[in-house]
């Protein structure tokens, strides 16, 4: 049965093209600096925002008509489950990402919550034999349950400790099942609320001692996806363990996970941190520790995590301009964690929403390239730190120097010549890039 019966597949037909179900920009086959858009983008549909989401906020009910939602329990299930794969299919997606109870739903015990992802894995297994769309990374959900009320490998309660690590072995076995190509962390309830009632060395201490026996059990079962800590500061904690990149670094270097893990940098939980998207990409790049995206964007004047799909398309060149110089993101994505509006209710808002996400990128990467290809904001760097590759700056660099060499060096100076850092010309010139690329097209 078709959920999505008065849509195709979705192509691309160019930036001229007025068709709503078309790609205007982003066309798999065109390469980009060498490889393919497919193949640098590697989008990723959130199974969450897209099949279970029903649009409710803490005012009012869910607002989303969904064709699926005729059915219950694990009939609900299996019916998304079609509908994923349709949708899938029709947007030419590569990937897709879940949490445990997306899939299907808990039952009264562990038992039986696993009894009904096995039945659900089995189908979703039996969909993937024919078609291309592949597991980005799989999670378990150990936040929106009431015995995660504490926390859940952060609880104050020993028992939830365990139960959090059974959920999360279960999901070990089905990324690995499901041949996933990484597994993530999102530590929703890995915080506190309150000092006056926290033992925050005992929280953190046990969230490293998770980290290392879910290191381990991977490799037991000898799953070899990438790990992933996903960062955000606050919300629903008031204190979030992993806040950001550098501290959520910080974190996995203390209890000595740095080589086993790397970062899904969301550009919502950046903003909420009070850094830029390309701020997060950037830190994590530079140690080596990027892994993957969630792609979407918050609303610049509400204070929590909106979801947005991307389409701010200034943000999304420079995360392409990070992502390119990382050389890609290895076995990462684009996951769109991202939901459309409350009042975006139809299904077809779907697919206009993932197709207005995969063309922003598109455009991101291809003015990234582009920026790249012609040494715009590397030449300008590199000149900027252009005293640092001779004389004193050479022997700063290289470790040849000391407070009585440097003290001479200041005695010696009479004038201090700085260039300007021209940050407004360098906006306009990226203005330029983002104005003249489809010239012509
Ligand atoms: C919530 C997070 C969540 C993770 C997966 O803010 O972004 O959706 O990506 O648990
Ligand atoms: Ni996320
Ligand atoms: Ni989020």
């Amino acid at each position: 049965m078709a959920y999505f019966e008065n849509i195709g597949k979705i192509n691309y037909e160019g930036a001229r093209s007025t068709n709503p179900y078309a790609f205007k920009f982003y066309n798999p086959e065109e390469k980009i600096g060498g490889k393919t858009m497919e193949e640098m983008l590697r989008f990723g549909v959130a199974y969450w925002h897209t099949f279970t989401e029903d649009l409710s906020d803490p005012f009012g009910v869910g607002t989303a008509i969904r064709p699926w939602d005729k059915f219950k329990g694990m009939d609900l299930a299996k019916a998304r489950v079609e509908a994923a794969f349709e949708f899938f299919e029709k947007l030419g997606v590569p990937y897709f990402c879940f949490h445990d109870i997306d899939i299907a739903p808990e039952g009264d015990t562990l038992r039986e919550s696993n009894q009904n992802l096995d039945t659900i894995v089995a189908m979703i297994k039996d969909y993937m034999k024919d078609s291309k769309t592949k597991l980005l990374w799989n999670t378990a959900n150990n936040f929106t349950n009431p015995r995660f009320v504490h926390g859940a490998a952060s609880s104050s309660s020993a028992d939830v400790f365990a139960y959090a690590a059974a959920k999360v072995k279960k999901q070990l076995e089905i990324g690995k099942e499901l041949g996933g190509e990484n597994y993530v962390f999102w530590g929703g309830r890995e915080g506190y609320e309150t000092l006056l009632n926290t033992d925050m060395k005992l929280e953190m201490d046990n969230l490293g001692r998770f980290f290392h026996m879910a290191v381990d059990y991977a490799k037991e079962i000898g799953f070899d996806a990438q790990f992933l800590i996903e960062p955000k500061p606050k919300e629903p904690t008031s204190h979030q363990y992993d806040f950001d990149v550098a501290s959520g670094y910080a974190f996995l270097q203390h209890y000595d996970l740095q080589d086993h893990f790397k970062f899904n940098i969301e550009a919502n939980h950046a903003t909420l941190a009070g850094h830029t998207f390309e701020h997060e990409l950037h830190y994590a790049r530079v140690n080596n520790m990027l892994g993957s995206v969630d792609a979407n964007q918050g609303h610049p004047l509400l204070g929590w995590d909106t979801d947005e799909f991307p389409a701010d398309l200034y943000s999304t060149t420079l995360a392409m301009y990070e992502i390119l110089k990382n050389g890609g993101l290895g076995k990462g994505g684009l996951n769109f964690d991202a939901k459309v509006r409350r009042g975006s209710f139809e299904p077809e808002d779907l697919f206009h929403a993932h197709i207005a996400g995969m063309d922003s990128f598109a455009v991101g990467l291809k003015i990234a390239q582009k920026l790249l290809d012609d040494n715009v904001l590397e030449g300008i760097v590199d000149n900027r730190y252009s005293s640092y590759q001779q004389g004193i700056g050479k022997d700063i660099v290289e470790g040849k120097t000391d407070f009585h060499k440097l003290e001479d060096h200041a005695y010696g100076l009479t004038t201090i010549a700085q260039p300007s850092g021209r940050l407004e010309q360098i906006r306009a010139t990226i203005n330029q890039y983002l104005l003249t690329a489809y010239a012509g097209e």
